[in-house]
């Protein structure tokens, strides 16, 4: 039974959660005429205001607690993707034999019959998504990036008129409750670890991360990275087509690093300068939204140079905020894991202050020392994971403990900052302990720069 019947049967459909995934889902299921019963164990000023948009639309609420009972006689359970899987009301409901879904699942029914290009992978899936919907409305389709991108797909599936293409991000949190999940073609950027304060061991991430492919079938398509090990062996015995990028050796799209050109096969594509991102890892990123691109559209369907030439980086991505008597201050408050610090801290040149910390991810920061090098004048450690990093780091760099608030840790870094070095916020780890998320961190940099 799904969403088109439960509006029958006169049971409530449980929706876990109430943030941005499951206020789009309550009003999804509430347009479609199902009785909603949605609860979150938060109580606070912007959930109360959630709240009262739910019940606006005929929800039953409920803050700070969740009913079980009420849950176990759901006719489903529809999850937000922050909830860990081993919480009471999940339990409740999968002892009960209620189905419990993402809510990307439900909105992958309610948007039936749009095509989308699928990215999932541990880094650089936001940028890559962005990129695909870039190029496919390049190409004149209206298309939308959607998923954990930010705009939940249940609230996409209540605009008037859908979009002809979509480019969904899928995070592992998604997909674990996600059967519906079947791209016309799906990019893998990369695999690392990641999100082991969630997962028990890299095993079961990359477990999750697999399940992007469990429709998969002959008539699939597949972008994958030939740089990435890990995400050939993966993706080795799954069914469909597959092509891949590279940004170190010729592929189907390829860095040719001599010559300085992304190519396609064999026929160029731009220049390497005319493409505005920094780092080799938005390279990788652009050949794979291009080849996603040429295979869901084709390529004479989209003018994939001038796109590429025309797309503008996202916030909070190496983003440069401001240039202080010869310093650069750069915001990569999205860098959440040791991997895309490390390839932050690759894009930049020249000398650098690090900022690394927040909530510690279970990774040992060792992984950073060759990157680091005789670059990094200093890294100032702060937040729950600031003494694990002076504990990992501080005998080959030096490392500034900074032990007060994120005020103290950008005043830390102007005071050791010369004309000619860049302060890279590059945390490696999530914002909660601090901020309410990777966004918030990047605003407050943004404010504490601008006011040095
Ligand atoms: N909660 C309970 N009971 C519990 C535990 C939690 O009620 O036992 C509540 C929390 O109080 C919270 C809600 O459940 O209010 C969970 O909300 P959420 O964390 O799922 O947040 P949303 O606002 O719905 O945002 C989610 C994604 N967040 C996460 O996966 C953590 C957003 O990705 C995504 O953009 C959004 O859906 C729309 O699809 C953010 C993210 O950080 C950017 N993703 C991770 C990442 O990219 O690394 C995976
Ligand atoms: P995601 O959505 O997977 O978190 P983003 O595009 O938001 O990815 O980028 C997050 C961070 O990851 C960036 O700030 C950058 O440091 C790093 N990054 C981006 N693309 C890649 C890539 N292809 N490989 C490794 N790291 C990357």
């Amino acid at each position: 039974m799904t969403l088109s019947d439960w509006a029958t049967t006169g049971l409530e459909v449980a929706v876990l959660g109430l943030g941005r995934s499951g206020l789009a889902a309550t009003r999804l299921l509430r347009a479609r005429g199902v009785d909603v019963y949605v609860s979150d164990a938060a109580v606070s000023a912007s959930m109360e205001a959630r709240a009262a948009e739910a019940k606006l639309v005929g929800a039953q609420v409920e803050l700070g607690h969740h009913d079980l009972q009420r849950i176990a006689r759901a006719q489903a359970l529809i999850l937000s993707p922050g909830i860990p899987p081993d919480v009471a009301p999940i339990i409740a409901a999968r002892t009960a034999g209620v189905p419990v879904r993402a809510e990307i699942d439900l909105g992958l029914e309610a948007l039936e019959g749009v095509p989308y290009v699928g990215v999932t992978g541990t880094n650089g899936k936001s940028t890559t998504t962005a990129l695909v919907a870039h190029l496919l409305s390049a190409g004149g389709a209206r298309s939308v990036a959607a998923g954990n991108i930010g705009t939940p797909l249940s609230e996409v599936a209540l605009w008037a008129q859908a979009p002809e293409w979509l480019a969904i991000e899928f995070s592992s949190f998604q997909l674990h409750d996600t059967e519906r999940v079947a791209p016309r073609v799906g990019i893998l950027t990369n695999l690392s670890p990641d999100h082991l304060d969630r997962y028990e061991d890299v095993t079961s991430y990359y477990d999750d991360k697999g399940l992007f492919f469990r429709n998969a079938t002959p008539e699939s398509a597949w972008v994958i990275n030939a740089d990435d090990e890990l995400s050939s062996t993966i993706t080795g015995g799954v069914a469909g087509d597959r092509v891949h990028f590279s940004v170190r050796r010729r592929a189907d799209g390829w860095w040719d690093r001599d010559a300085d050109l992304l190519m396609l096969d064999d026929t160029e594509l731009l220049p390497r300068s005319e493409f505005p991102l920094l780092g080799d890892h938005n390279v990788a990123n652009a050949l794979a939204a291009v080849l996603a691109v040429r295979r869901a559209v084709g390529a004479a369907a989209v003018p994939l140079a001038d796109a590429l030439r025309s797309f503008r980086g996202l916030s909070h991505r190496l983003e440069t905020v401001a240039e202080i008597a010869g310093v650069h201050w750069i915001n990569d408050s999205k860098a959440t894991n040791l991997a895309s610090t490390e390839v932050a801290v690759a894009a930049l040149e020249g000398r650098f202050i690090l900022l690394l910390g927040g909530r510690h991810k279970g990774e040992s920061y060792r992984r950073l020392l060759p990157f680091l090098g005789s670059r990094c004048v200093a890294v100032v450690a702060y937040g729950e994971a600031g003494a694990k990093i002076v504990n990992d780091l501080s005998d080959e760099v030096r490392v500034e403990h900074v032990t007060g608030g994120f005020d103290e840790v950008v005043s830390c870094a102007a005071a050791i900052a010369v004309a000619g070095d860049s302060v890279l916020l590059s945390p490696a780890c999530s914002s909660y302990d601090m901020f309410v998320n990777f966004e918030q961190r990047g605003e407050r940099f943004r404010e504490l720069v601008e006011a040095l």
